[in-house]
């Protein structure tokens, strides 16, 4: 806020991002250039999101996982995220499955942010994923996984969930922590990581 809008990466916000994900300062150090090259406000708006997002997947169309993921880091909805919502997002969408990154990964899910995910939006969010996934690497997916409502289905049975059931955080995050096909199911992964994990569970 106010004269903050110095050039150089502030001491408290670099030790606060070292601390609470995996970057070195040097990597934060050059994103933060190149995020104010980007963006010279010092935050970047939704539309702007979008194209770092299809600029990863030429081949898909990732514009509607995006949408989420940023809506799921937006919290106050002002449309933008700055600098540390940004690095936060990187880092907890990435692979993986610590608490606070399944935590994130409920509030991704919990598309109406009332605090519990229902059957249509695990839908939507396998939907934003599948759109992710070329077309020609779809056919190489598992046939109990191969569209949005078959993996959908599958997820909400690991549960053992009715259709009009609810999953609640606690759950979810127990739910993933326990099963490793649920964190598979639920997270977007390229399709050769997904033959690997498959192949892997067979020997
Ligand atoms: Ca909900």
């Amino acid at each position: 806020m106010g004269n903050s809008k110095s050039g150089a990466l502030s001491k408290e916000l670099l030790e606060d991002l070292k601390l609470n994900t995996k970057y070195s300062e040097a990597e934060l150090s050059t994103w933060y250039n190149s995020f104010l090259k980007e963006c010279p406000s010092g935050r970047i708006s939704k539309e702007q999101f979008e194209g770092i997002y299809a600029s990863f997947f030429p081949d898909a169309d990732p514009t509607a996982y995006a949408r989420h993921v940023f809506r799921s880091f937006d919290t106050n909805a002002d449309g933008t995220l700055d600098f540390k919502e940004y690095i936060i997002a990187l880092h907890l969408t990435s692979s993986g499955k610590t608490l606070r990154k399944l935590e994130w990964a409920f509030s991704l899910y919990d598309v109406d942010g009332n605090g519990t995910i229902s059957k249509n939006e695990v839908e939507e969010i396998v939907r934003a994923i599948f759109n992710m996934i070329p077309t020609e690497d779809q056919k190489n997916l598992p046939e109990d996984e191969n569209t949005p409502e078959k993996r959908a289905d599958k997820i909400w049975n690991f549960f053992k969930k009715e259709e009009n059931d609810k999953i609640a955080e606690g759950e979810f995050v127990q739910g993933v922590m326990d099963n490793k096909d649920i964190l598979r199911l639920i997270q977007y992964d390229e399709p050769q990581k997904i033959k690997d994990k498959l192949k892997e569970k067979k020997q």
